[in-house]
């Protein structure tokens, strides 16, 4: 473990001198681009951060106060299994792989950068929120996720500079240059130019876009590339908050909609500086659905191929008795002429689908909990997932019009009823107007409830941002 070093590590950066020089080369870029791009104000403020610092299950982070930009983003992977060989595809049971291979290179290259883009354009769409925080405590939580959001991006930096030369660097050059929501050089994946500028907005990408990020990151898990499996493991293990900051947020304030509307017995709790449970759902449907679209395509030759050389498999692999799939179906409804069909698809090609599949079983029991409240609350209403069909833009129900039950509509419906089922401008301009920043430690915004515990057991009105 090189834990002092400039760029903390557990592969041994310093045995390889070319190899820590280029990525010494990549880190003032990275820095620069963390203070242009990265939380707007903040940089100089001490804020109460948990850093990984080895891999251990049992004691993987160290929790202290630290300023954003002296964060120290490291390199770590898993250790290797010994003997490990891949799971599954034309390649099942061969030795895994510790240099890229030179006929999959091109599509391994491709999935690093595609999940790397991801990493900073989350960053960059939250970089204005720190301004409207909820709570100190809240505040903690979103620049805890900017930063290891910014460690995922190290991450892959690592691995496109060590395995794939030139082109690798140059490809983590350009990780630094797309921006999010930019016209001409926008991030590679469409919820990645998404707006994600006020809090609602915020839970629900953590929810549910950071939780596509788990499924994904299951699936390269899985990799006959093994750095690149041992990599997105670990990552796996910061991912689990962020998942838990948008469900426990968007769960507080289901909670405090609930009571106002149980106290008031009115529905209508924006009066009170809340929001109402129709603006929950509309804000809701839309991050459910831009974030099924980063699954890809239903039908996907791409998909197919990453399975079939063993470069992305399913989630949980070894939890599947076959693992060739070269006589499976998955049936499936497409579209064909204005009707939905069912047709059997060669499972290989369905791999997204399969994905997506686990994806929203995992949002389903995270939106029951939410219910959960609700009910608690004596509350009849409920909150729903749309249908996988409602609002698409990738895959074979994009440029068809689906309702969020998931029933086929008309172009003229849809237009009349999208501001029923996803946010208008006049949501968006409420849900903006109640963001205040909230910065006595302990205290709350009046549209949120107060989480059941604090940060690695400091107490609720622990000072998690101290004012430099
Ligand atoms: N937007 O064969 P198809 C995370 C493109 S999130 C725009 O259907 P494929 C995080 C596609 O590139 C996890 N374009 O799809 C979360 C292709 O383009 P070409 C990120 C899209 O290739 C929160 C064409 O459409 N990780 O970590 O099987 C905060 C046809 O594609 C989109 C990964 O994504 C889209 N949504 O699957 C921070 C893992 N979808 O070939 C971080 C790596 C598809 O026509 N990526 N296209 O030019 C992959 O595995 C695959 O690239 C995808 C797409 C699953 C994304
Ligand atoms: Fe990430
Ligand atoms: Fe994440």
């Amino acid at each position: 473990m090189e834990l002092d070093a400039k760029i903390p590590n557990n592969v041994n950066l310093s045995s390889d001198p070319k190899l820590q020089r280029a990525l010494e080369k990549w880190q003032p870029r990275f820095l620069d681009w963390w203070m242009d791009m990265g939380p707007e104000g903040f940089q100089n403020d001490d804020v109460y951060l948990r850093t990984a610092i080895s891999v251990d299950p049992s004691g993987w982070a160290h929790y202290d106060y630290v300023k954003m930009p002296d964060y120290r983003w490291g390199i770590f992977l898993t250790p290797p299994q010994p003997g490990r060989v891949i799971g599954f595809g034309d390649n099942e049971g061969e030795p895994v792989w510790n240099e890229v291979p030179g006929e999959f290179r091109t599509q391994l290259r491709r999935l690093i950068v595609t999940q790397g883009d991801t990493e900073p354009a989350s960053v960059e769409q939250q970089r204005r929120l720190g301004k409207t925080a909820p709570s100190l405590f809240d505040l903690r939580n979103l620049f805890q996720v900017n930063v290891e959001e910014g460690r995922h991006l190290w991450a892959m930096v690592y691995l496109l500079h060590s395995y794939f030369g030139r082109d690798g660097r140059e490809e983590a050059e350009e990780l630094l240059d797309r921006r999010s929501g930019d016209r001409d050089k926008p991030r590679i994946l469409g919820a990645f130019n998404e707006p994600c500028d006020d809090w609602l907005n915020f839970y629900m990408f953590t929810m549910f876009t950071d939780r596509d990020g788990k499924y994904q990151l299951l699936a390269l898990a899985e990799s006959g590339l093994d750095p690149l499996a041992r990599t997105t493991k670990f990552m796996l293990t910061e991912e689990a908050f962020h998942m838990s900051v948008g469900e426990t947020g968007v769960g507080r304030i289901v909670e405090r909609t609930a009571q106002l509307m149980r106290e008031t017995k009115d529905d209508d709790v924006r009066k009170h500086g809340a929001f109402d449970l129709p603006t929950i759902q509309k804000y809701l449907n839309f991050w459910v659905s831009v974030s099924s679209d980063l699954f890809g395509g239903e039908i996907s030759t791409n998909a197919a191929q990453y399975f079939a050389a063993g470069l992305k498999g399913r989630n949980r692999e070894e939890s599947y008795d076959e693992h060739k799939l070269l006589d499976a179906f998955y049936p499936m409804e497409v579209p064909k002429e204005g009707r939905l069909v069912t047709e059997e698809i060669p499972l290989r090609n369905a791999m997204n689908e399969v994905l997506r599949d686990d994806y929203i079983e995992d949002c389903q029991r995270g939106v029951d909990r939410w219910n959960k409240a609700l009910e608690d609350a004596g509350l009849s209403d409920r909150l729903k997932l749309p249908h996988r069909r409602f609002h698409r833009q990738i895959g074979v129900y994009s440029g068809l019009h689906f309702s969020p039950e998931g029933a086929p509509i008309s172009e003229a419906e849809w237009n009349r009823k999208r501001g029923e089922w996803l946010p208008t401008g006049e949501d968006q301009a409420f849900v903006k107007s109640q963001m205040h920043p909230v910065n006595e430690p302990g205290k709350m915004a009046s549209w949120i409830g107060p989480p059941r515990q604090g940060v690695k057991g400091k107490p609720l009105d622990f000072e998690y941002v101290r004012k430099a």
